[in-house]
């Protein structure tokens, strides 16, 4: 069962990120969809954070693509890019997330800190929700969920554990949109 919800997330990932719609993700879909994160938090994609967005998401996608043997300027489909996530995220687990997706959510986490203590609120992770195109009333609620300590706020260690938890099917919010 959690293998199906995996794949099927999996899946909703990849149709996200390809944002040419041309069946396969390659460096300028990544591009693309970091560009349209970073404008949907009302910040200009050549601002120092608006940049390091891009650079993270380009970064992720150059990494995978190795990994995937096809090269940095390579391209992958539907399977392949299942594949690498199996091998490279999802088996390695904390370390492949950590080595994926830290430096995609450290990066969003940077562009929602408004007061600059590292971590998001609940009023800086409502902004983090409508970004991303979660309705709003759910936001509180996942909130809760992925602030595992309880202490309200947000570290970037428990974002990355929320989007493992989202892929593995037993967290529904959804952080990279
Ligand atoms: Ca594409
Ligand atoms: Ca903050
Ligand atoms: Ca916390």
């Amino acid at each position: 069962m959690t293998t199906a919800v995996r794949n099927t997330r999996l899946e909703k990932r990849f149709d996200k990120w390809d944002v040419n719609g041309n069946g396969r993700i390659e460096r300028s879909d990544l591009e693309a969809e970091a560009q349209r994160i970073v404008k949907a938090f009302g910040e200009s994609p050549q601002s120092p954070n608006g940049r390091a967005v891009i650079d993270s998401f380009v970064h992720t996608f150059e990494y995978l693509a190795q990994r995937a043997g096809v090269g940095p300027n390579g391209a992958l489909d539907k399977g392949q890019f299942l594949r690498v996530i199996e091998t490279e995220v999802f088996q390695s687990g904390d370390a492949g997330f950590g080595r994926v997706v830290r430096p995609m959510i450290q990066s969003i986490l940077n562009l929602c800190d408004t007061d600059g203590d590292g971590e998001v609120s609940q009023a800086e992770f409502g902004k983090w929700m409508k970004a991303v195109g979660v309705d709003p009333s759910q936001a509180t609620q996942s909130f809760q969920q992925i602030d595992v300590n309880g202490n309200g706020k947000l570290t970037v260690e428990e974002l990355v554990q929320a989007v493992k938890a989202y892929h593995f099917g037993t967290l529904d919010a959804e952080l990279l949109g």
